[in-house]
């Protein structure tokens, strides 16, 4: 029998733009995404699930099937508008509000306060590149510790360091819509982790109650051949891009010669701009053991091929137009998907052994990490609504195997705290709108009723008993 450790958080994640609406209510400062999803995509974030005024119904839910954690995160631009300076006090209250139903619901709040939507007047002024907008952060960090603190227990500084900086200046999938820049790629994740660190820092100088921690994306990387010196080289590269830089500056303090070498290369080769100041250097390492937990978000692994050359160049898959991906960096590699791997229609390889190689690795490579939370996994999937509901057993399995994953992670030694499932009902996906599903509650979007699917009947059953083959 493979059982969860008893207190296992079995939660649901979301968060604030994909879930609220309610874009222009009650205040509410505009993000870059309000512009950005109108001028490029076929959708925008109305009504998303709604979740301004539905949210006493999801926590119902929540609290019904056995969830006793939720992630959720709040809209920077409801509390400041601007970014900073005015407080809109109808939005400081939505989130007392929200806080006070999850207690009364018996599910935990794990609340994110940069989850991909820095208001639209900071991002306007170059949003992380732009080093002024790290104080603005930390003093709205500030505001949240102060005015939350008897509400909230687990605070994340950011959400997803890593593929911010790739959405925003890699592929282009993010507003400002940059592509092929690893210069900005970098700075901006060097610039928020700064952020973060002045963020822990201040919230454990000043004895908040409660834990901080980070959330990082963490997609595994493996060699194509790993007998081939160029593939095994690929791999390193793509993984300090994506995984290496992020976690040395959590939990190193500093990015490591390996790291930085890897660095230099990348922009020897693509061009670009890199500026690690001392001051940088001095807050990564005053915070660098002061993370009660990191956030682990896990959907797939990619192998990697080392005979690319040519130019740089990302087509990414927004459609679930399977096979449609390509991503080669100049002087890195390319990913190959001709491996004996299932993926998703959105070209995600699914492979739970690499959930559990990415939090070994933290274990062994990081050993001043404290504890470790999944803080998003799922399958996102063209859902059939028949019957009143969604027969997923794809998603049932697929919760299954990545569990298994982390118990045999837990068995080796792993402090893995929790589960959150993305997303605890349906909500639109960032750059592949609302057709692609991940939720354990089917949203009807236009009459924004729930259903819960069969996968939200075995998570209860699971919850109750944490066994994962119940
Ligand atoms: C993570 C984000 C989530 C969510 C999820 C699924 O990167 O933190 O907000 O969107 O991925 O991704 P997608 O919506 O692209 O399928």
């Amino acid at each position: 029998m493979k059982k969860l450790p008893e207190n296992f958080i079995f939660g649901g994640a979301t968060a604030a733009y994909q879930a609220e609406g309610a874009t222009k209510e009650d205040g509410k400062g505009r993000v870059a995404w309000d512009t950005f999803l109108e001028e490029n995509y076929w959708y925008t974030a109305e009504p998303a699930s709604d979740f301004y005024h539905r949210y006493p119904i999801d926590l119902k839910l929540a609290h019904d099937f056995n969830i006793n954690g939720i992630r959720i995160s709040i809209a920077w631009s409801r509390i400041f508008p601007n970014g900073y300076g005015e407080i809109n006090q109808k939005g400081v209250e939505f989130y007392h509000k929200l806080f006070q139903e999850c207690h009364k619901n018996g599910v935990e709040p794990f609340v994110t306060l940069h989850h991909f939507d820095t208001p639209e007047v900071l991002h306007s002024n170059g949003d992380f590149l732009n080093r002024d907008n790290i104080e603005h952060f930390v003093n709205y960090a500030k505001f949240c510790f102060d005015e939350y603190k008897n509400e909230v227990n687990y605070w994340t500084t950011f959400n997803e360091i890593g593929p911010i900086g790739e959405g925003q200046y890699l592929n282009g999938k993010f507003p400002p819509g940059i592509q092929y820049d690893l210069g900005k790629l970098f700075q901006s994740h060097n610039n928020m982790m700064v952020a973060h660190a002045k963020a822990i820092a201040y919230f454990k100088e000043n004895d908040y109650p409660g834990e901080i921690g980070v959330v990082h994306a963490l997609p595994t990387k493996y060699p194509y051949d790993p007998n081939n010196p160029d593939d095994v080289r690929a791999c390193e590269l793509e993984d300090i891009i994506h995984n290496k830089f992020i976690l040395d500056a959590t939990y190193l303090g500093h990015y490591s010669k390996e790291t930085m070498d890897g660095v230099n290369h990348i922009l020897a080769e693509n061009g670009g701009n890199l500026e690690i100041t001392e001051d940088d250097l001095k807050t990564l390492d005053k915070a660098k053991d002061m993370n009660d937990f990191l956030g682990i978000n896990y959907y797939m692994s990619d192998w990697m091929r080392g005979d690319y050359e040519g130019e740089t160049t990302i087509t990414h898959n927004s459609t679930g137009d399977k096979g449609t991906s390509v991503y080669k960096i100049k002087g890195v590699g390319q990913r190959e998907s001709d491996v004996d791997v299932p993926r998703t229609d959105w070209d995600w390889m699914i492979y739970p052994k690499g959930l559990y190689d990415q939090i070994m690795r933290v274990v062994n490579d990081y050993p001043n990490y404290h504890k470790i939370y999944i803080t998003e996994n799922g399958l996102g999937y063209k859902d059939k609504f028949e019957d009143g509901t969604v027969y997923d057993d794809e998603r049932i399995d697929y919760i299954k195997q990545h569990l298994t994953a982390v118990y045999e992670a837990i068995q080796d030694g792993a402090n893995v705290a929790g589960y959150f499932l993305w997303s605890l009902m349906d909500v639109f996906s960032w750059s592949n709108g609302y057709e692609k599903r991940y939720g354990l509650f089917y949203v009807d979007f236009d009459t924004q009723e729930r259903y819960p699917k069969k996968s939200a009947y075995w998570y209860k059953k699971l919850a109750e008993t944490r066994n994962i083959d119940a």
